[in-house]
């Protein structure tokens, strides 16, 4: 059921990439441009990139440009407890960072690029929402490179559950951990790394220890200030409309784009494509 691409076997160096941020974190038609922007990232880096997705009833690592361009806003949100649904009802299912890890886990890919990771959402346990990125990260050995965690969650509760998992959280040239557009502002993470070959180090001795995933954040490359109010209109607006569960983030995330005259898109997709070339850089001080 799983499908690796030629590239992708071939490579020494390889880095997944997910498909939710190309099929709803960006409007209708922009995705599929920061999904090959990274992949090319990940290639100037010497890497393989191996974006993760359900397609035509199989769950494929390493799409080809066309294939990319079908992860739309029409796709499912595949976390880990959608891949089978997708891949045998043939539906196209972008996966989010807990679905691609559950994906690497069975693939062998070690290294992930991604925006930010889902956690503990506001409000719990009103509702009780904590992202399956979390406990896929913990039982994947796997490093995950963000921009921290989804700052419309509750950073401080999210960074706890990491803790209590057992899954480090490296700073990258930083001691306080990124708030996705916002470089600064987040609570001091337990370790900074400063290159590529030392965070390559500390995840191979994690592994060697028998342990699961790590999250090496980096600040975004453009760091937005005064995020904080329209987050918190957005989060209300979406209470308002009654919009839940797997539908918050994308609805946020259109929401922050307009009311920023997109200056929250362009961030988020400098630091995608930022994100994925760093992961690269990792594997390669790894292969
Ligand atoms: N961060 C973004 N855009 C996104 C996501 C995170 O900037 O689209 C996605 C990732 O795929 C992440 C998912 O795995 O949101 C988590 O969603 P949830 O909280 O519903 O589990
Ligand atoms: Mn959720």
């Amino acid at each position: 059921m799983i499908e690796l691409a030629e590239e992708v076997r071939e490579a020494r160096a390889v880095v997944a990439l997910e498909t939710t941020l190309i099929a709803h974190g960006f409007p209708p038609g922009e995705g599929t441009a920061v999904g090959l922007e990274a992949e090319r990232a990940v290639r100037e880096a010497g890497a393989a990139p191996a974006t993760i997705g359900v397609l035509d009833g199989k769950i494929r690592v390493g799409l080809s440009a066309d294939e990319l361009g079908r992860f739309d806003e029409s796709a499912r949100k595949a976390g880990p407890r959608d891949l089978a649904a997708c891949a045998v009802q043939n539906a196209v299912g972008a996966t989010t960072v807990g679905g691609t890890l559950a994906v690497c886990r069975t693939a062998g890919i070690r290294f992930v690029g991604t925006g930010g990771i889902g956690g503990v959402h506001r409000g719990f346990p009103h509702p009780p929402d904590v992202s399956a990125d979390l406990g896929e990260l913990a039982r994947t050995q796997a490093l995950v490179v963000s921009a921290g965690i989804k700052s419309l969650l509750d950073v401080a509760a999210t960074m706890e559950a990491l803790e209590t998992l057992g899954v480090p959280v490296l700073g990258f040239r930083t001691d306080e951990l990124p708030l996705f557009y916002s470089a600064h502002g987040g609570p001091r993470v337990p370790a900074r790394v400063e290159t590529a070959t030392e965070a390559a180090a500390v995840a191979a001795s994690h592994w060697e220890l028998g342990r699961g995933g790590l999250l090496l954040a980096q600040p975004p490359p453009t760091s937005l200030e005064e995020v904080e109010p329209l987050l918190e209109a957005a989060l209300a607006e979406a209470e308002r409309q009654h919009v839940r569960g797997q539908a918050v983030t994308p609805f946020v995330l259109a929401f922050l784009h307009e009311r920023s005259g997109g200056r929250t898109l362009a961030a988020n997709r400098e630091l995608v494509v930022a994100n994925a070339r760093l992961a690269a850089e990792v594997a390669v001080a790894s292969s």
